[in-house]
């Protein structure tokens, strides 16, 4: 709890702490699986696009928010009754993965309040070489500049179809942010940050798994959050899924699934 401790309060000061070691190599064995199951299901979809409604109803994501120390940290950060209510897959395939324009996630967020952490899970190394993120220590005390004063982006060579203009940043002071399989980061929705296309012949693989407090609401009509922990607010209109039922048809098997018979 005191390195809990510390690394909250470097989040506090920077805009973003590191977690090493949260998950198990069994755990980041089977994201990498996870990921080529979804390429499998989605052959369409690239894998930096595995989005929420792609995972919020899969055993195995609802199984690593059960993780220990996940829930722990999560709860470390924002209390003891807490949700999820966004998760992505940003997978880049090696010398093709694409670059994340600056953003700040709060800009796109329908969130009452802001109160919210993003937790980014390395489900392989992900360094300078394969594209990792990039943000802006401290640049979590701005205010968020609204989607129409962000500059468009052609979404066929970018993740995102917007990005803050390169004017209104001082991307000299950007930290990379570097981890190994099974470390964690953790960032501020006011933090501005992106990430450089992978060059490299690795895969760079991040699950992003977005934890509010049960007393944030979440403003869009039918949008599905999970449960991880604690109590659900009563008075806050979110609405949640169900625990899923395990089915090899559709899901990929993983060590743990039999918990979701
Ligand atoms: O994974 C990346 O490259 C960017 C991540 C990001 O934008 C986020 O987690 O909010």
């Amino acid at each position: 709890m005191i390195k809990y401790l510390e690394l909250k309060t470097e989040y506090l000061k920077k805009g973003y702490s590191i977690h090493r070691n949260v998950i198990s190599n069994s755990i980041v064995e089977d994201i990498q699986k996870h990921i080529k199951f979804l390429l499998e299901c989605f052959p369409k979809t690239r894998p930096e696009s595995f989005h929420h409604d792609m995972l919020v109803n899969d055993p195995f994501i609802h199984h690593i928010l059960d993780q220990k120390k996940i829930k722990e940290i999560s709860k470390f950060y924002l209390g003891p009754n807490i949700s999820l209510f966004g998760a992505h897959y940003i997978a880049k395939r090696p010398f093709d993965g694409k670059p994340v324009g600056w953003h700040q996630d709060g800009s796109y967020w329908p969130l009452k309040p802001m109160n919210v952490i993003s937790l980014w899970i390395a489900g392989s190394h992900s360094n300078k070489k394969n594209g990792c993120m990039r943000v802006i220590p401290g640049s979590q005390n701005k205010k968020l500049i609204p989607p129409s004063k962000m500059e468009k982006l052609d979404q066929e060579r970018y993740v995102l179809d917007l990005g803050i203009k390169k004017s209104d940043i001082k991307s000299n002071t950007a930290q990379n942010i570097e981890l190994s399989p099974g470390d964690m980061s953790i960032h501020n929705p006011n933090i501005i940050h992106g990430s450089n296309p992978n060059l490299s012949s690795h895969w760079r693989i991040g699950l992003t798994l977005r934890i509010i407090p049960s007393t944030t609401f979440v403003d869009r009509e039918n949008w599905k959050c999970i449960h991880i922990a604690g109590k659900k607010d009563r008075a806050i209109k979110n609405n949640y899924v169900e625990k899923p039922i395990f089915n090899k048809e559709k899901h990929m098997e993983f060590d743990g699934c039999e918990k979701y018979s």
